[in-house]
């Protein structure tokens, strides 16, 4: 069955190596069945939120025999599933998360920590059918975990919906190299490598057992902390979560894990999605596997309160080993003060995984579990806000937040703006100041340079930076190494200065109109690139749309920005160690850096293709080296770098040893023409990438050059601009 089922059918079967451009068309209109006309976030605006709430209500207190609700109530499952919706998140680069549902798909819904999720979405199915295109399933599940606390009783922080469905998996984020579930390969010298979060692939976080299933509590510490730190987490946020979370429900083993039945992705036609059945008596309710462990952790399972923390303290701990075989915690001595799932005449000892007595053992994490023991309602709002934090965090700036519900108060982690208090420059003051940045002193390469600098901070995988707020002037963000921290305060001291004159003007008059920095910076980058088609031949407007306004350093999450500082960016030809890519290994190498990036920019395959083109012959690259600029007339918007880089007559050798670098030599003469790096030579070596590029050297797409590079451009300019939208 393997053997015919491993059959090289696909491209990537055959040539594994060869860069894949497939997440660059994802979610292509034609994928989604309701059309391009539908927009989510109007229609989610319609929705009835409180119907839905008392529908979820109901459903969780009414168990279904299909899949008995422990304790009578799915709480608890659908606190996990919106929890393993969220958590996958990782800061590096933003993705994993709740926003878009993908954890319908694989690999999310097969990972061996998501046992059993796949029977909570099917629970949750009567609610989704009932409120379509209105309500997402992304929306749902975040709502169904939150309404599930507020009806165990936890006070909510807040909840917002507008997250919009996809309809295919998302195949942009790297899990992990490893080629088994529940095996590590990631992690070097103790710490993660980046961007993971998780320490093994398959698990949401960290493995309950302890660190490669050792069960000792404070080496799991260490491993939580790395963990959910890359999360955004704090020690406080940490402890909350967990011990919030472990208020409610119980772990699954009844019996071995080899009566366990294959993912949802392996498992046979007839099951119709549902994975690991279970053949063990029943399969269900008190048969149940989805960890292997068999534990309630609270007296109160179905009831928020500290009972969690309080045995965790109370009790001395002993290992013990569950009916699946997996090493757990007994509490000594202890009376069977813990319900059963199922059995009213039954009753248990407090139970934990080693994972929980982190929280006991880790010095740290104790002395804030026990101000929580002590303090009930501090450590209910510590809860309530972590939650908040944990299912919103991918969802962009509060203008992107939808509901009755969404909290008044504004977090760091939502990039917050000052309030826009002036009015927005119009037409004849966008062509004055546009001659002003012109006439500064600053050339094309820096103005464009800059302006790409500031917009492609944006990430649609969870919607931060941007040039909105021009955050690229304030710190850490003006300290990153590819932002030119040494050239970049010149510029922008010119920029204030045109920004105080145009302002005291305004201000003089009696005007209301103002332009901030973050304006001034992309309109340079749209000048410039005026500018440089007329250098080339053709009249043309690059759009400009106004109205940004300038951030001030308290509204930087500075403890993020210093963590996602990029080490690769193939559009501005930036590799920071480049010793440290191998060609044997696609995930690491600048030119899979570069379409990584595309995609975190939304870009298609031909939008990457024109930019890095316009880009190289505008001079826009790192440090201003040679590197790409495959073109005689810089700053001069041609397709020269297209033309160039297909010629025959040139013969590329690589120039240093780890093959990144490449020079360019006249076959003929054997003069030294160009300098260039893999994320150049990409574009003539990789097929498509040579199909899309042979479009834009062909000798009529001069104009089409310059134009399709303007609309991409456009379109980076105005990533984050959700207040167009
Ligand atoms: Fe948890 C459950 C682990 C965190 C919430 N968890 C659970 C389990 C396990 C775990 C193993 C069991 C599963 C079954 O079913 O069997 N967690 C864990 C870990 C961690 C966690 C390792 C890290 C440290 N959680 C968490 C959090 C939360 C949670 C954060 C939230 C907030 N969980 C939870 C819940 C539950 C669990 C609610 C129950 C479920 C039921 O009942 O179904």
């Amino acid at each position: 069955m393997k053997e015919k089922n491993s059959r090289k059918r696909w491209i990537t079967d055959w040539w594994p190596n060869r860069l894949n451009l497939k997440i660059l068309r994802q979610d292509c209109p034609n994928s989604n069945p309701y059309g391009i006309d539908y927009n989510y976030l109007k229609e989610v605006k319609t929705l009835d939120i409180d119907a839905v709430i008392k529908d979820l209500k109901e459903l969780m207190r009414k168990s279904q025999d299909w899949w008995p609700a422990d304790f009578g109530h799915y709480g608890p499952l659908f606190i996990r599933l919106a929890w393993h919706s969220a958590g996958s998140y990782r800061m590096y680069d933003g993705r994993g998360g709740a926003k878009d549902g993908s954890l319908r798909f694989p690999p999310r819904i097969n990972w061996p920590d998501n046992i059993g999720l796949d029977k909570a979405l099917r629970l949750l199915w009567p609610i989704k059918k009932k409120y379509g295109k209105k309500l997402s399933w992304a929306d749902l599940i975040i709502l169904a975990g939150t309404v599930a606390l507020e009806d165990m009783g936890v006070k909510i922080y807040g909840f917002a919906l507008g997250r919009e469905d996809i309809f295919e998996p998302d195949e942009s984020p790297d899990w992990g190299p490893e080629e088994e579930m529940l095996t590590s390969e990631r992690m070097n010298e103790g710490l993660l490598d980046k961007p993971y979060a998780a320490t093994e692939m398959g698990l949401i976080y960290v493995n309950p057992a302890g660190p490669g299933g050792v069960p000792d509590p404070k080496a799991s510490a260490k491993e939580i902390r790395m963990s959910f730190a890359r999360m955004g987490m704090n020690d406080e946020d940490t402890v909350a979560l967990i011990a919030g979370g472990h208020a409610f429900g119980k772990c699954h083993g009844a019996a071995s894990e080899n009566k366990l039945g294959p993912d949802p992705s392996f498992s046979p036609i007839e099951q119709q999605g549902l994975g690991w059945k279970f053949k063990h008596k029943s399969g269900k309710g008190s048969d149940t596997f989805t960890s292997g462990f068999e534990l309630t952790w609270s007296s109160t399972p179905t009831r928020f309160g500290i009972p969690y923390l309080k045995f965790m303290f109370e009790y001395e701990w002993e290992i013990e080993t569950s009916p699946a075989g997996k090493a757990q915690w007994v509490a000594k001595d202890a009376p069977e003060i813990i319900p059963d799932a199922h059995d009213p005449n039954k009753k248990h000892k407090p139970r934990m995984l080693t994972a929980d007595l982190a929280l006991r053992y880790d010095e740290e994490y104790a002395k804030i579990a026990r101000r929580f023991l002590e303090k009930p309602e501090e450590f209910e709002k510590a809860f309530a806000k972590a939650w908040f934090k944990l299912t919103h965090r991918d969802m962009g700036p509060k203008t992107c937040y939808i509901g009755k519900y969404v909290p008044e108060e504004t977090s760091i982690w939502q990039d917050p703006l000052p309030e826009k208090d002036f009015e927005s420059i119009e037409e004849k003051d966008i062509k004055k100041l546009k001659e002003k940045i012109l006439n500064s002193g600053l050339n094309i390469s820096q103005l464009v340079y800059t302006a790409w600098s500031s917009a492609s901070t944006f990430r649609n995988s969870d919607r931060r930076g941007g040039a909105n707020g021009a955050r690229i002037r304030l710190y850490p963000l003006n300290e990153w190494e590819v932002n030119h921290p040494d050239k970049l305060s010149q510029i922008i001291s010119i920029y204030e200065r045109i920004q105080t004159e145009f302002n005291q003007e305004q201000k003089k008059a009696g005007y209301k109109k103002r332009v901030s920095i973050a304006d001034l910076i992309v309109l340079g980058g749209c000048g410039a690139i005026e500018l440089a088609a007329k250098k080339a031949g053709f009249e043309v407007n690059v759009p400009f749309t106004p109205g940004r306004v300038d951030a001030n350093q308290e509204q930087i999450e500075v403890g993020f920005y210093k963590a996602i500082e990029p080490y690769a960016d193939g559009f501005r030809n930036y590799l920071k160690y480049p010793e440290r890519f191998s060609e044997e290994d696609i995930y690491t190498t600048p030119e899979y850096f570069l379409v990584d990036k595309a995609n975190l920019l939304t870009l298609t395959v031909p939008e990457t293709v024109i930019l890095i083109g316009g880009l190289r012959v505008l001079g826009a690259v790192y440090k201003y080296q040679k590197y790409g600029i495959l073109t005689n007339k810089p700053e001069t918007l041609t397709n020269d770098f297209f033309i160039n880089l297909l010629d025959m007559g040139i013969e590329w050798k690589a120039a240093d040893d780890y093959r990144y670098t490449f020079d360019g030599y006249d076959r003929k003469s054997g003069e030294l023409k160009w300098k260039a790096t893999r994320t150049d030579l990409i574009f003539g070596h990789h097929d498509e990438l040579r199909a899309v590029s042979e479009v834009y050297a062909s000798d009529d797409a001069k104009e089409k050059f310059v134009n399709d590079f303007i609309k991409a451009w456009d379109k980076v300019m105005n990533l984050d601009r959700f207040d167009l939208k």
